[in-house]
């Protein structure tokens, strides 16, 4: 995944031609595409291959299961055009090697704190014992909380050389700015650019905001 801008779209937009719209008009602004189930499940996962020629796709479907089901999701994500895939790092080691195995060339991500209040309860007190395991499993990186920037203090400690992916910029209140000063390389943004009248202006603010500390 190439890192020019430091920011990653999370197109939650449900509308199947209007997300490629977006999609379009960002693609010179973002460094990948992130899409959930929310599109997914709309508009089909035929959505995975076509943004992706548009755009480095990260299939966030943060998969949480047995080894063997990890593996047949992330070698679907990969077939259909997916650079990479979020897993959650909660389910353990072998089910962190298998999806590494499983992406070949592509790169996961594990969740090592989630970023709404929530993500305190049961992720947060071990968000570095995930970072550790992670990065020993052969991980590319980690997503972590840009609503607590702390928390991103916590996740780069532990894995030094490995990429922070960083969601909660804009509508759940977290700052670029921040994440980045924290130590995330990417942030993660949806609906301050998806949602807003002019996606590819709300882009660029964020963008030149990334780009002033980099
Ligand atoms: P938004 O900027 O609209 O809040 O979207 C954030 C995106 O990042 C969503 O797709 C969400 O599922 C994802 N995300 C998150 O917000 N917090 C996490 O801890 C992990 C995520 O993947």
């Amino acid at each position: 995944m190439r890192r020019e801008t430091g920011l990653i779209l999370a197109l939650d937009e449900t509308d199947g031609e209007k997300a490629v719209r977006i999609a379009e008009s960002v693609s010179d602004t973002v460094d990948a595409i992130k899409i959930n189930w929310p599109l997914v499940l709309s508009a089909g996962p035929e959505m995975i291959t076509r943004l992706s020629g548009i755009s480095d796709v990260i299939c966030d479907f943060k998969v949480a299961d047995i080894p063997n089901t990890v593996r047949l999701i992330v070698e679907e994500s990969v077939r259909r055009g997916a650079s990479a895939i979020i897993v959650h790092a909660f389910t353990g080691e072998d089910s962190l090697r298998e999806a590494v195995s499983a992406a070949g060339k592509a790169e996961i991500f594990a969740v090592t704190e989630m970023s709404h209040p929530g993500g305190m309860m049961f992720t947060a007190p071990h968000a570095r014992e995930m970072a550790e395991l992670g990065a020993k499993c052969g991980v590319a990186g980690f997503i972590a909380p840009a609503t607590r920037p702390d928390a991103i203090r916590t996740v780069r400690s532990a894995a030094r050389g490995l990429k922070i992916l960083s969601p909660g910029v804009g509508a759940q209140g977290g700052s670029a700015s921040s994440a980045i000063s924290a130590g995330a390389d990417y942030v993660i943004v949806g609906r301050a650019i998806y949602g807003s009248d002019d996606p590819k202006s709300a882009a660029s603010l964020i963008r030149d905001e990334i780009r002033r500390l980099l």
